[in-house]
């Protein structure tokens, strides 16, 4: 037996050897088509980080690498009236020193932009010691007054407060059985910008525990914002959890009813409208809620009409169509407020750029105070991030807003990681695109090549020195939201006039076609 088995096994180990090389190429072809699935899965086809935008109302400021001595020297550069703003905890000081570690390497070891943390508590000594080491910059430490994080009291006794939450919390909506996630919701809706602290800035740039930046921002965001008139940047737009906000839609509707507010451009990044169809016609109205609702309805009533008026009952078609108008009703779409709808896309706020007035101004405070009265941010759990979109969709055009596209970011399992931009334009070579890191102290210097190697870079990119690894890329996995944005910073301005605010479809034009093709049909 043993015999045989050892004869069996040599032949084998020689058939092996004699079959090495395929045995190689084999192993090697699987590892390459590995690889290629695996960048295939990142590249995917028609996915909006492969491509450019049309950047007609919007655009990144550069693309690829500055030289930022360069760039601070230049006649015109003044450091902004401006800092970070952190809302913490002392048991997260770990994953602030992370977030810090990253700000401080890929951006503000050049820049020096102080820092405020804010608490409910006291920050403990040795938060402030572990924080002020991370950095040269400036750094304040601010508690809150019971005032601006509390809910108010007559609030906080309500049996019903308590219940709420509780019953959020049964129903499994994230956080939302935690009232101090409620808290911090409602301090970064309406309170965060009047701190004593954040008020002594004209701009801010809120950052979080734990979060992460792939790319070094070579030169000022806030500085070049004020150049090109932006109020508010962004670099992640994402749908809402529907649960979180099902009624804020609704306050908001009646906020803008009770002020005769005209939303402006930046409206229709958040909001559809069902008000489609210029007609006076009220039936006609209520059955048209989308485009594709249009031509059936009109045609329907095309038919009805013809038969009624030639009086010939015969008219299987006519009558048809009246038997089903009959059986018809109206369609009910839940969340259709004032003929609008809020499809839950939301500059994720935990990541902002911003002029402070944007938001500390009598029309924002009284929508906030509006909102704090709807008591949404106890009974519900509304974010600040779509409380803030909604806001600024309000009071903005579509143009004062910019999407950093260049900043690689993280939070959570969030992230946005633009490619590396190449130097190329229209295939020809126009700039170095990428230049060598300098960093400022040793502690910022990095492990030389390969392994601390920067992503391959590509023509459509705007990243500097990113390192992006393979994961899911949020432009691809939140393309609807996406998809708007990219529309509204190509389109004409006659656009804004028309679909996004205003009734553009002429029912009374429509008929007459409609009409005329159906009558040609019959008489055929
Ligand atoms: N001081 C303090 N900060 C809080 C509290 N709750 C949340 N935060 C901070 O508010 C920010 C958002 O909270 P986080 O838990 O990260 O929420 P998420 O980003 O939505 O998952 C973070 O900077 C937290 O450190 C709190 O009870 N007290
Ligand atoms: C830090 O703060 C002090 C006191 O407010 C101020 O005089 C100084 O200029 C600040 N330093 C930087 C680098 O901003
Ligand atoms: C910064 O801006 C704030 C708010 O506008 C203002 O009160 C303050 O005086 C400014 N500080 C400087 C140094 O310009
Ligand atoms: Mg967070």
């Amino acid at each position: 037996m043993l015999k045989l088995n050892l004869h069996v096994w040599k032949k084998f180990q020689r058939a092996i050897r004699r079959h090495l090389l395929i045995l190689c190429c084999l192993a090697i072809s699987l590892i390459v088509t590995l690889g290629v699935l695996i960048s295939s899965l990142r590249d995917s086809g028609d996915s909006y980080s492969n491509y450019d935008m049309i950047e007609k109302r919007d655009g990144v400021f550069y693309k690829g690498c500055i030289d930022t001595e360069q760039y601070m020297q230049a006649p015109g550069y003044e450091k902004m009236n401006a800092s970070f703003v952190m809302l913490t905890r002392n048991e997260e000081v770990k994953e602030v020193l992370k977030t810090m570690h990253s700000i401080e390497t890929h951006f503000n070891q050049w820049f020096q932009y102080p820092y405020i943390f804010l608490n409910n508590e006291p920050f403990t000594a040795d938060f402030k010691r572990q924080i002020s080491s991370m950095t040269k910059a400036n750094v304040t430490f601010g508690t809150l007054e019971e005032s601006e994080w509390e809910f108010p009291k007559e609030v906080r006794e309500k049996f019903a407060f308590q219940n709420a939450i509780q019953e959020q919390g049964d129903r499994a909506i994230l956080y939302a059985n935690m009232e101090s996630y409620h808290k911090m919701c409602r301090f970064y809706s309406g309170i965060f910008y009047k701190h004593p602290l954040v008020k002594q800035n004209e701009w801010y740039w809120r950052i979080e525990p734990d979060v992460e930046f792939f790319c070094d921002i070579t030169y000022d965001p806030f500085y070049e914002m004020a150049k090109a008139d932006k109020k508010y940047g962004f670099t992640v737009l994402i749908p809402e959890i529907y649960w979180s906000v099902p009624n804020l839609f609704r306050y908001t509707r009646s906020f803008i009813r009770q002020n005769n507010v005209t939303p402006r451009s930046l409206w229709s990044l958040f909001v559809s409208s069902f008000d489609i169809l210029k007609t006076d016609n009220e039936e006609l109205s209520q059955f048209v809620n989308h485009g594709w609702d249009v031509e059936p309805k009109i045609s329907q009533k095309v038919a009805i009409d013809h038969m009624l008026e030639t009086e010939d009952f015969e008219d299987d078609l006519g009558m048809e169509m009246l038997i089903s108008r009959s059986r018809s009703k109206p369609p009910t779409l839940e969340d259709k407020f004032d003929n609008q709808e809020y499809n839950l896309c939301h500059f994720w706020s935990n990541f902002e750029i911003a002029r402070l007035d944007v938001f500390d101004n009598d029309f924002y405070n009284s929508y906030f105070e509006f909102l704090e009265k709807s008591g949404g941010f106890w009974r519900e759990r509304w974010g600040d991030a779509p409380i803030h979109s909604l806001g600024l969709g309000m009071m903005l055009n579509v143009e004062d807003i910019h999407y950093f596209r260049d900043i690689g970011y993280r939070h959570s399992d969030v992230r946005h990681c633009p490619k590396n931009w190449n130097g190329f334009q229209d295939g020809s070579k126009v700039s170095d695109g990428q230049l060598p890191y300098h960093p400022n102290e040793q502690r910022f210097s990095r492990k030389s090549f390969p392994w601390s190697a920067y992503d391959q870079g590509t023509e459509k990119g705007s990243g500097c020195r990113c390192k992006c690894g393979y994961k899911r890329e949020v432009e691809d996995t939140a393309s609807d939201c996406m998809n708007v944005w990219a529309d509204l910073i190509a389109c004409d301005d006659s656009y804004f006039e028309s679909a996004a605010f205003s009734p553009y479809i002429d029912a009374k034009q429509l008929e007459s076609n409609i009409k005329h093709d159906y009558l040609s049909n019959v008489h055929q």
